[in-house]
């Protein structure tokens, strides 16, 4: 992508109504850009980071054998009334109603209307298991919307949904997912820690949150600090294996947020206590037969017997996460992406625009790289230097690529790690190894 044409709006002052850094950079890279209270656009730079996030979520889904379709985001109020939560939502949930006068809603969840599609469709236990998602947008009329898109109003959510025939079967697919959240988390960047959450009205001790620490999450934390240097599980978990030692070595260390933080064991860790703040980017819960009882969703057992599925519900905060990561991930001069959701790869800085030869070189890097498959901006406008390394540390692109007179006399260009800062004097030919190798 040529700068010089990419619709990308960097502004250089802070904007005032940005009171956190992640929602600071977002709108001074030009990622988003506010619509109304809590709900945003996403331009190009932003919507490549989203869609990044997207498809890591959706290969690590994927790889536990959860099966994608898509769900609408309006529904009937009529699914809510079965469940009940249509009068116990309250005002967070948007409501509207048809020219028909027929009462509709933009989906906050979707557990009524996978519980409903699975009542069309599974008669047997042999349907079972069932493990399926969808990554849509919710709308949920937040109280207090802030902080950009870390709490919207709009926002986009991967929710999946499992049904199992019995509890053991349940705890099965709860830790498939709880084992796929921690390497989805590690895939993005993020150092996740799951704590024990309020399991709701139906009991049970299975609900945890995915935190990443952050001075500036809307949760406090209290945590073992030997969570925080714990090793994800790798590519080659295998969610068909005995899955439960990895979730006991991930739940034995003590972990809570404030609501259910004993001070009695905190004090107990000593030294060993962290007391932090953290952004819950993740939540997965264990409901048994809470929707498919009332909603009359059940299949045929072996023995001939009527079985109510037991359900659960795994949610991941996909556009929430951009802001996360940023929190994560950023200096004093801007973003720092992780390569894995990195909107480009490299960031071509031409110093002089009007020089033809030096233009030339740039040219034939541009389509190098791209012959190769690397993502690249070329940043190719007629700009002072200072301007175009200040909007490349903003953006935050893993690479720098700098291509300017006096190292092109020496046959040098130099490629900066956004991360580190570490520059290195490179000839054309080892520059384009080492962003293609
Ligand atoms: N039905 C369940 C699981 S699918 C559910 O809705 N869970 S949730 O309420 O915890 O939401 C799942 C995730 O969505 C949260 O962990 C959080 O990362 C994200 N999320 C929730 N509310 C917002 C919001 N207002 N703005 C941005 N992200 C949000």
């Amino acid at each position: 992508m040529r700068r010089s044409q990419y619709f990308l709006p960097t502004l250089k002052e802070t904007p005032a109504e940005a009171q956190i850094v992640s929602h600071r950079l977002m709108l001074r890279a030009g990622m988003v850009r506010q619509s109304s209270a809590g709900i945003y656009s996403w331009l190009p730079l932003g919507f490549r980071v989203l869609m990044k996030i997207q498809r890591i979520v959706e290969e690590e889904q994927d790889a536990l054998g959860c099966q994608q379709m898509l769900m609408p985001t309006i529904q009937p109020a009529d699914l809510w009334r079965e469940s009940g939560r249509y009068d116990a939502y309250g005002p967070e949930m948007l409501r509207i109603s048809d020219r028909h006068k027929r009462e509709m809603l933009y989906g906050p969840t979707n557990e009524e209307q996978i519980t409903d599609i699975f009542r069309a469709s599974l008669r047997s236990y042999k349907d079972l298991p069932k493990l399926l998602y969808h990554i849509q947008w919710k709308f949920r009329d937040e109280v207090r919307p802030r902080f950009g898109i870390m709490r919207g109003r709009e926002f986009l959510m991967k929710d999946a949904y499992s049904f199992d025939l019995d509890y053991a079967g349940a705890k099965r697919s709860y830790n498939k997912m709880f084992v796929a959240y921690l390497r989805t988390f590690a895939r993005l960047g993020l150092r996740a820690i799951p704590m024990r959450a309020e399991s709701g009205p139906i009991g049970g001790d299975m609900s945890h949150e995915f935190i990443i620490l952050a001075d500036t999450g809307e949760t406090a934390v209290f945590c073992h600090r030997d969570l925080l240097s714990m090793q994800p599980p790798g590519a080659d978990v295998d969610y068909e294996g005995d899955l439960q030692p990895i979730v006991d070595r991930w739940t034995a260390l003590y972990a809570a947020t404030d609501d259910l933080h004993d001070p009695e064991k905190g004090k107990a860790l000593g030294d060993a206590l962290v007391t932090t703040r953290g952004i819950e980017i993740g939540h997965i819960f264990y409901f048994g037969t809470k929707y498919s009882k009332p909603m009359n969703a059940k299949v045929t057992g072996a023995d001939g017997a009527e079985v109510f599925p037991e359900m659960g519900s795994y949610g991941i905060g996909v556009s929430r996460l951009v802001g996360g990561i940023i929190e994560a991930c950023h200096d004093d001069n801007g973003i720092i992406w992780p390569a894995s959701v990195a909107p480009f790869q490299v960031g071509l800085i031409s110093l002089k625009a009007d020089d033809k030869a030096l233009s030339d070189v740039c040219e034939r890097l541009y389509r190098d790289l791209q012959a190769n498959g690397v993502d690249v901006l070329y940043d190719d406008r007629d700009e002072r230097a200072g301007v175009k390394f200040a909007d490349m540390d903003l953006i935050g692109l893993p690479w720098q690529l700098v291509v300017g007179p006096r190292g092109l006399k020496a046959g040098v260009v130099e490629l900066k790690n956004r991360a580190g800062g570490e520059r290195q004097e490179l000839s054309l030919e080892s520059a384009l190894a080492k962003l293609t190798g």
